[in-house]
């Protein structure tokens, strides 16, 4: 594994029609554990998330909420900043789609592929889903109806300008051969390969009947597609189609945790060394419609494109209309932005679809939080302070040769922990990269339970055993606190702050034997209070 070669990391652009649920959140989550957990390992991350803020359905909702569109759009956006903020997202850029610069480069962008041939003029006729801005054939409704909204889509008819996406069908083939890993998860891909073997049709990339979105340049009648638009800013957002730095404008729209590596590198550099995040819903533009557009331009495509799937809760879809909807913030509030994220990374839809069930959220909160990691670092810093003041004693041999293979047990994993989770964040394997750690807390709960450091303490002539047992169980804790840092950032604050340590960083920390014998820990605290059920 190359750390020195850049990774930009992006979240989709969520339309500023309402307010961001826990579908949007995870996403944003996945990303964000992503950045930093490669940022910890000294990789050069650049992290993007952004608003949507164009298109019929933005126009529509502003007009309903008697304002115009852009009013609504800042109205909505400062809501993404106070989520984001709330939550600690530590992106880097924050892209609007109404930023000008933006707006620019799609001009640009439009007569780069107008000046190639690449776009002509025609009828318009089509089944339009105003929630999802895309057009569908009859064969892929259900029951006459969108199969994401289940709504009846508008019939559309008008004079249109079309990309050409028909010529890019087997380019598309051609690059997913050569570059298997581009979609994840396979069985995606799969579906993406499946479908381009049927041919593609060409795309309407206009409209006239509303004039919320970017203007087509030579022919002012018409807007471009809000997709067109918004998938453009993963490229403008980097400063295409000048080769320079990032943009002030990206910058300066929320720009936090900005380090200045990623913002003095010229756009080459970020790309294409992306990874976009999306749901499954919007695999088709990020894959086909998104490799089409940059291939047309002679840019190429993105590294990869990993597509999760779809909450449910309790069993249900979860939508406005069932009043389900999850809020993060209720849930980091009630019970920790840290509970929020496990149970996101642990059981989210990162693979195929997930179900949102308070009750394995309780389980799973009270098991590996409270009674699993928690107790652990709790018990073992109060133990070091009732028995030697709190000051970390040196490695030294077990006089019990069956205590020496337990802590040999732990070493090991200790030991191999740090490329496991390199190969488990590079395959986008979140949920099990928590598993490899949790084995690591597992087992040194265990091995308080073999050590028995309680009884020890009671006989002086075990006062050895007792010292090598202490010493094995702060570095797993210090190791822990470390390796937990993308994952759970609050609680690696807390135990790094207990144990008086640094905060992680993940290149060197997630080895065995670096605190200092007499090192002297903080003051411990409960990292996570037990959810009582009756
Ligand atoms: O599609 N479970 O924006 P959007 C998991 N503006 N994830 C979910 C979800 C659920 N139930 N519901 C939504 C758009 N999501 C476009 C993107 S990018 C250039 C333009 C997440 O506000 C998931 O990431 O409709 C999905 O892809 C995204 O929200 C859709 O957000």
């Amino acid at each position: 594994m190359d750390l020195t070669q850049p990774i930009y990391i992006t979240t989709p652009l969520y339309y500023v029609n309402d307010e961001l649920h826990l579908g949007h959140s995870t996403t944003t989550i996945y990303a964000d554990t992503l950045a930093r957990f490669w940022r910890a390992l000294g990789r050069p991350v650049l992290f993007l998330t952004g608003s949507d803020e164009h298109g019929q359905k933005i126009f529509d909702t502003a007009k309903a909420a008697g304002t115009d569109p852009k009013t609504f759009a800042d109205r909505i956006v400062v809501k993404f900043f106070e989520l984001w903020e709330a939550l600690d997202i530590s992106y880097d850029v924050f892209i609007r789609t109404t930023d000008k610069f933006h707006e620019d480069a799609v001009q640009v962008f439009f007569k780069r592929l107008k000046d190639k041939g690449l776009v002509f003029k025609d009828m318009y006729r089509a089944l339009y889903c105003v929630g999802c801005e895309t057009n569908y054939t009859a064969k892929d409704l259900v029951d006459g109806k969108c199969p994401v909204h289940k709504t009846v889509p508008q019939k559309i008819e008008e004079e249109n300008y079309f990309f050409k996406l028909s010529a890019f069908a087997q380019p598309l083939l051609d690059h997913i051969a050569a570059h298997p890993d581009c979609i994840v998860p396979e069985g995606r891909r799969n579906e993406i390969v499946g479908k381009l073997k049927e041919g593609l049709i060409d795309a309407s990339v206009s409209r006239t009947k509303f004039d919320w979105g970017v203007r087509m340049p030579g022919d002012e009648a018409h807007v471009l597609w809000v997709w067109f638009d918004a998938l453009l800013n993963y490229v403008t957002a980097l400063g295409w189609p000048d080769s320079g730095n990032l943009p002030t404008g990206a910058i300066a729209g929320r720009a936090r945790h900005a380090a200045p590596a990623a913002k003095g590198k010229p756009f080459v550099y970020w790309w294409p060394q992306a990874v976009h995040l999306v749901g499954k819903d919007i695999l088709w533009h990020h894959s086909v419609v998104w490799w089409s557009m940059l291939m047309g331009a002679d840019i190429a495509p993105p590294r990869q494109v990993l597509a999760h799937g779809w909450w449910q809760v309790e069993g249900d879809k979860m939508g406005k209309s069932l009043g389900n909807v999850i809020k993060p913030l209720e849930v980091a509030n009630k019970y920790s932005r840290d509970a929020l994220r496990y149970f996101i990374l642990r059981e989210g839809p990162l693979r195929g679809d997930a179900d949102w069930r308070q009750l394995n959220f309780v389980n799973r909160y009270n098991a590996d939080l409270a009674n699993g990691l928690g107790n652990l670092v709790n018990r073992s810093l109060n133990m070091l302070l009732k028995y030697f003041g709190g000051a970390a004693p040196a490695e030294m041999p077990f006089a019990d040769g069956k205590l020496e293979t337990a802590r040999g047990e732990l070493k090991s994993l200790v030991a191999g922990l740090r490329e496991e989770l390199i190969a488990r964040m590079n395959a986008f394997e979140m949920d099990n990269a928590l598993e490899a750690i949790w084995k690591l807390v597992r087992r040194a709960n265990l091995f308080v339970d073999e050590t028995k450091p309680f009884s020890l303490a009671k006989d002086p002539a075990r006062k050895q055993d007792l010292a090598a047992a202490m010493h094995a169980l702060t570095e797993v804790s210090r190791v822990l606190g470390a390796a937990v840092t993308p994952f759970l950032p609050d609680t690696a604050v807390k135990i790094a702050e207990q144990l008086a340590c640094k905060p992680g960083s993940l290149a060197d920390e997630l080895a065995w034997g670096k605190l200092p014998a007499g090192h002297k820990i903080g003051t411990p605290a409960a990292l996570f209070a037990r959810i009582e059920t009756t």
